[in-house]
């Protein structure tokens, strides 16, 4: 099938006019199409889901409308235009949100938004709008059965399995790689009780489980381009049953860190507490209200427990020879875990601080 036929498939009402393959991530292939109605554009972002990743991406296109259906409806309820605030997807005759192709490659097609994203989060500004956006996602979503949702990916942020998987990669020791990170080993180690005590705070459900989006990096929210405001929240594709501490955890260790994921240099690596201040403001103030007191009083833990779990991970891969994580050079994944260690320890000292941030904008 061409593109245009692709297109064709999705009840897209115009003229086709031309297809463009745009960079924007590493996992789908992207395609901006455009058409012409009534003598105006209208764009769409049409994209091929990588099957190597994504199993079934049926189900993941089940998830995100069901979860975009809903968000949507409540906005109209509320007099609110959905139109740049809720991705939406284009439907085939017979109903359904994605197209396969011969090669059983699957399609999907979004009304494309005009809008700006930020790799990087520096100014307070913005971090306090992508806080309010993840934020919001939650809040239109905080009455869904999320235990109806498929799992894309099941144990993504147990953390105690990521665990199990660490100490078995230790135990095989597939490259001869242990001896030279005893140090890291152990200090992987010292933070397990703790870091823990979210995954089993679930499993013992005295935290519910809400929807939650899983890739809350700062750009996955877009930007009106004059207004400067977060629209929306974009790449649904791992929204799945969790904690909104996991969103809001993954969220702080990769916006309110003062160094990226990778830093080498270990001195530059620390967590911002004005960074934190501001996502926090935005994220928690949304959702003032709406959290049970355990929930709330696990949010800062959530930080924690995301970045030392990251960092299990990373070491895990490098132990394992590097076979999940995409590295650029040999060693890559080791300074990701160094990094992400470096800043869990300073999160651990700064945990009560960061906890009455949270207090401050949650009660
Ligand atoms: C992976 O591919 P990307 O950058 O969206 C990983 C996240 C990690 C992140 C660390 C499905 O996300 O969990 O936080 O790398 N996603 C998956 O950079 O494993
Ligand atoms: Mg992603």
């Amino acid at each position: 099938m061409t593109l245009r036929e692709i297109c064709e498939s999705f009840n897209i009402v115009g003229k086709y006019r031309s297809c463009e393959q745009i960079n924007n991530g590493i996992i789908n292939k992207s395609y901006i199409v455009l058409y012409e109605r009534d003598g105006e554009e209208a764009k769409y972002l049409v994209q091929c889901v990588n099957k190597s990743v994504f199993k079934r991406p049926d189900k993941i296109m089940k998830n995100i409308e069901s979860v975009t259906e809903f968000i949507r409806d409540k906005m109209i309820k509320k007099g609110i235009d959905p139109e740049r605030r809720v991705l939406k997807y284009a439907k085939t005759a017979d109903g359904k949100s994605y197209v396969v192709d011969e090669d059983g490659n699957y399609w999907r097609a979004y009304g494309f938004i005009d809008a700006d994203v930020y790799n990087e989060a520096e100014d307070e500004d913005v971090i306090e709008e992508v806080g309010k956006a993840f934020g919001e996602f939650q809040r239109w979503l905080i009455d869904y059965d999320a235990s109806s949702l498929y799992v894309s990916i099941p144990n993504f942020h147990n953390t105690c399995r990521r665990y199990d998987a660490f100490y078995e990669a230790v135990m095989v020791d597939a490259e001869d790689r242990v001896d030279k990170v005893a140090a890291e080993i152990e200090a992987c180690r010292a933070h397990e009780t703790l870091a823990c005590k979210l995954s089993l705070l679930a499993q013992n459900k005295e935290i519910p489980l809400h929807v939650t989006h899983n890739d809350t990096k700062s750009n996955n929210v877009i930007f009106d381009k004059e207004t400067k405001k977060a629209l929306a929240v974009i790449d649904l594709d791992t929204v799945m049953p969790g904690l909104i501490a996991y969103d809001f955890g993954d969220a702080a260790r990769f916006i309110c860190s003062n160094a990226a994921e990778d830093e080498p240099d270990l001195e530059k690596v620390t967590f911002n507490l004005d960074k934190y201040r501001a996502l926090t403001k935005g994220f928690a103030g949304t959702l003032k209200g709406r959290l049970t007191n355990i929930e709330a009083d696990t949010l800062s833990l959530g930080v924690y427990s995301m970045t030392v779990e990251l960092a299990v991970r990373f070491l895990t891969d490098y132990l394992n020879g590097d076979v999940y994580f995409t590295t650029h050079y040999p060693g890559h994944n080791l300074d990701r875990a160094r990094c992400q260690l470096t800043l869990a320890a300073d999160i651990y000292k700064k945990l009560e601080e960061m906890q009455k941030i949270v207090r401050e904008y949650l009660y």
